[in-house]
């Protein structure tokens, strides 16, 4: 391993763990695409758009009132942790600076954390809704969210100075950090925040430092949760913040989504840095049971609007999805660690799911606008989102909204996009891995040697992916290629002769060869739209099916279907063809539009009626029509409209 420190999210500092080692955003760049096209937007649109209204929400203005020889006088708005907002938002900044650097932004930030830094105690200690007089320090953390915005902080900070060297925001970073040792080390309080995060945070900041308090309190918290230390008259029950149960002996995810996926990847991080076989172990179990039981399609996951919750194993209807974009991220994330922790491409295969359906879905294709939850059926066009407030969280209008009171997921959204290249590759002793397909640079070292490569691909619109070596020294060394859990007959040919391909256990193929500069190695997804279903225990689309081509779910939108065709009555034929058109641009984006041969269902002999006998239940009757799909990613954003995912199957 050489010294090279990759930009990048997670950098565990203990080997022993690491199937894989993680390439950073210094040493791959998005360099096409809808998503290339994403980090722009993200950059000059998102941005400003954001830094808007955490201004005029008076979010930096909660801290700015703080600077003792300031002179802002308005009062402390908005929820609890709006700190976490900003601190989110400032790490999405430090990443993008590390993807390509700004000097605004550089002065953004530089500026914004004066603010903080004046606004933070001599100790360390920073919260604007505790200093604001509203709470007193630590004596509500089960409500009051003040780790876990220290725990934002704290990530802000280490991805400022690991994008770009500088230290003003890590070093109020550190100071936060360093008072919740002071305050919780060794057990000097035995509580823990309702909101965990703070886990992921602690770790992280060990591995910046070196300082093994950080681990210590990070092990602490971990241990501390699940013995029903949280006082849960205030706001929920145990279960609710993962207390009512130890994370090494639960087995499944429980209570509020975020918050479930935020302590397994705190849990994953602690794994690799400890070894501590117990923690991977839960965490595995956790993360499988909630991949097969309490995942939709999409990649949503936390089902229940009460409590932002998962429900049930299986629980997963469609119309009531609830689907917070930050749980996903959250899912991402922790999919992350564990793809790291094994090298396992399932995990891969997760992150994709999430990237391109329901993370696509949360953002507006003009970046303006986001899902807060995402529904996974909507029976009527509800009414656009206002443009000039902003709903509660668990409202989805017709539209997605600009901002939300409670503003967790755009500024989640933004440090995704920013970091997204530190979660494509990774290397081996001896090979490179691709686990994600989209166009990019690579510059990196194999074996102490650097390796140079572009990939060239239209995925997933197309299923080719062209690798060329750029610069290589004709040592022999490996390409992994994630082939994904949908991907049947895949091909490999180098130089354009065909090689042989052999998916190993982990779910990669793998090519050794003595490269050298110029050789093309072609990789061939299959991409054919396909019929899915689900689990015969998800009830509320039993005997439906949904379409997916590649990695891409998708949807049945109304303004897409023929005049008269009301979405709540249709059905899909049984042996129906799918078929593609030509592939086209779709609201900026390259799209494949489908077409499945379904009916109209008129159910004229249901009216009046809910229910039947039924040997008395009528066949379906109606007009044949195509039925028009389109990336679910893409729905809603034009204009207010029905839109399902599942379709019943004729009877
Ligand atoms: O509590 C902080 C964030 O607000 C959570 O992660 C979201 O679910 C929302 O409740
Ligand atoms: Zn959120």
């Amino acid at each position: 391993m050489t010294n090279h420190r990759p930009v990048a999210p997670v950098l565990p500092l203990a080997t022993e763990q690491l199937a894989l080692r993680p390439i950073g955003l210094d040493s791959v760049q998005i360099i096409g695409g809808v998503w290339s096209e994403w980090q722009r937007q993200n950059r000059e649109v998102t941005t400003p758009h954001s830094f808007g209204w955490l201004e005029s929400d008076g979010t930096i203005d909660n801290l700015r009132r703080l600077d003792p020889a300031g002179t802002v006088i308005a009062e402390r708005r908005g929820p609890w942790f709006t700190d976490s907002d900003l601190y989110k938002a400032l790490e999405g900044l430090a990443w993008d600076l590390g993807r390509e650097a700004s000097g605004e932004l550089s002065s953004l930030i530089a500026e914004i954390a004066g603010i903080i830094e004046r606004a933070q105690l001599a100790d360390g200690y920073v919260n604007s809704f505790v200093q604001a007089g509203l709470d007193v320090r630590w004596d509500n953390l089960v409500k009051s969210h003040e780790l876990y915005c220290i725990g934002h902080l704290i990530q802000a900070g280490i991805a400022h100075r690991r994008a770009t060297g500088r230290t003003e925001l890590f070093d109020v970073a550190v100071k936060a950090a360093d008072v919740v040792v002071a305050d919780f080390g060794d057990l000097r309080r035995s509580d823990t925040d309702g909101h965990e995060e703070i886990e992921m945070a602690l770790v992280e900041i060990y591995r910046e430092t070196g300082n093994h308090d950080y681990l210590a309190v990070a092990q602490q918290l971990v241990d501390i949760r699940g013995h029903k230390t949280l006082d849960t008259d205030k706001f929920g029950d145990s279960p609710y913040y993962q207390d009512a149960t130890p994370v090494r002996e639960e087995t499944t995810v429980v209570g509020h989504a975020v918050r479930a996926v935020y302590l397994l990847a705190g849990v994953v991080d602690l794994y690799l840095e400890t070894g501590e076989q117990a923690l991977l172990d839960a965490a595995l179990a956790q993360w499988e049971s909630m991949t097969a039981t309490k995942t939709y399609l999409t990649g949503a996951i936390g089902s229940r609007f009460i409590g932002e919750a998962f429900g049930d194993s299986y629980e997963l209807p469609p119309d009531l999805a609830y689907g917070e974009t930050c749980a996903t991220i959250g899912n991402i994330m922790l999919s992350w660690r564990l793809l790291l922790a094994t090298g396992e491409s399932r995990f891969a295969d997760a992150i994709e799911r999430a990237l391109y359906n329901l993370f696509a879905a949360s953002t507006a294709v003009d970046r303006k606008g986001f899902f807060y939850n995402n529904p996974a059926q909507r029976r009527t066009a509800l009414a656009p989102a206002p443009t000039d407030t902003r709903p509660s969280r668990a409202d989805a209008p017709g539209t997605r909204p600009a901002w939300f009171e409670c503003a967790c997921c755009p500024p989640n959204v933004m440090r995704m996009v920013a970091s997204l290249a530190s979660y494509l590759s990774t290397s081996t002793d001896g090979a490179i891995q691709l686990h994600q397909y989209m166009p990019t640079a690579i510059d990196t070292e194999v074996d102490g040697i650097r390796v140079r490569l572009t990939v060239e691909t239209e995925y997933p619109v197309r299923g080719t992916v062209s690798v060329t070596i750029v610069e290589a020294a004709g040592t022999q060394w490996g390409l992994d290629f994630r082939i994904p859990d949908w991907a049947e007959g895949a091909s490999l040919s180098v130089n354009g002769t065909p090689a042989a391909l052999a998916i190993s256990a982990l779910g990669y193929a793998r090519l050794v060869r003595a490269w050298l500069p110029g050789d093309v190695v072609t990789l061939e997804l299959p991409i054919e739209p396909r019929l899915t279903v689900v689990h015969p225990s998800v009830d509320a689309v039993r005997g439906a099916v949904a379409i997916e081509r590649g990695p891409v779910v998708y949807a049945f939108e109304s303004v897409d279907q023929a005049p008269g065709v009301d979405l709540n009555h249709v059905e899909i034929l049984r042996d129906a063809d799918i078929a593609a058109d030509p592939l086209q641009d779709l609201l900026g984006q390259p799209s494949v539009v489908l077409r499945v041969r379904g009916r109209a269902r008129r159910d004229a002999a249901w009216a009046g009626t809910g229910w039947k006998r039924l040997s008395d239940a009528p066949g379906s009757d109606g007009e044949y029509v195509d039925l028009v799909a389109i990336p679910y990613a893409l729905w809603a954003n034009r204009g207010p409209s029905v839109m399902r995912i599942f379709v019943p199957l004729a009877v």
